[in-house]
């Protein structure tokens, strides 16, 4: 498209970024994105899988930007096309698979929270994702299990359990948002999204969970991208405004 800077795309991050954690865009932030997308490439690398980020950024959301990576771009999308997908399963084997599985569920049976709910595991292309309180909480649950987490490391002290326990899966843990942590092999991170930006010689990315262990940590720090960290959706508007519409402002 013509009046986009050539080899350039800004990639950004969905929860605490283009959103609030697990909350659907403003409308204003939506047209932000149409209105960038005139001058720059534009991505979307998250940690969800694709059903959470479709929620959050539309139905249309594929065919809205230039690429959509989901699940770390584990599940990637070119202009509404499926172009790569990975199999968690198949990286680590119906055996290796179920003895995890079996030791998580038992681990999250044996944890004495104030709540459960249901779906602890979500079962995803690529990863897994475990929520001790389990997904189907509500919203107030969901900021319940939060602050209780913040309080008393639930997460933490689990992933290191883990860890531990299966070393040699050569997994890892990643707590990128509120009530879980995904799961996925060593590499299998945000930064897998770049092998499908390789004509791209500056690869911007905005994230907020940036600083070490958070989901955004290695891309951010990569050698391929140009990081920035932001504190709220309006910031990274802010932020865009500044490194790429100043010229374009009227
Ligand atoms: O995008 C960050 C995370 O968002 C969700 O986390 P939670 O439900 O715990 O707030 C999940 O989809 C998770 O996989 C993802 O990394």
């Amino acid at each position: 498209m013509s009046g986009r800077k050539p080899g350039s795309i800004a990639l950004f991050d969905v929860d605490g970024t283009l959103t609030a954690p697990r909350k659907v865009a403003s409308s204003q932030m939506l047209e932000f994105m149409q209105e960038l997308k005139k001058v720059v490439t534009v991505g979307i690398v998250g940690g969800s899988d694709l059903v959470k980020i479709s929620e959050q950024l539309g139905r249309t959301a594929i065919n809205d930007y230039d690429y959509v990576f989901a699940e770390n771009g584990l599940v990637a999308y070119k202009s509404g096309d499926l172009i790569g997908e990975q199999s968690f399963k198949s990286f680590l084997g119906e055996d290796k698979l179920k003895e995890f599985i079996n030791f998580t569920l038992h681990y999250i049976a044996d944890l004495d929270i104030p709540i459960k709910r249901g779906t602890f595991i979500e079962f995803r292309s690529g990863m897994l994702n475990v929520s001790p309180v389990g997904r189907n909480c509500s919203r107030e649950e969901r900021d319940g299990f939060e602050k209780y987490d913040k309080a008393h490391g639930v997460r933490a002290e689990m992933v290191r359990v883990l860890r531990e326990r299966f070393a040699q899966f050569e997994l890892t843990y990643s707590i990128g948002g509120q009530i879980s942590f995904d799961v996925f092999p060593r590499g299998w991170d945000k930064t897998y999204c770049l092998r499908y930006l390789d004509e791209f010689h500056e690869v911007h990315f905005f994230g907020d969970k940036t600083y070490e262990g958070g989901n955004d940590f290695e891309i951010y720090e990569s050698g391929r991208t140009k990081g920035h960290t932001v504190t709220s959706p309006d910031d990274t508007v802010n932020q865009c405004r500044a490194l790429f519409l100043r010229d374009h402002d009227g």
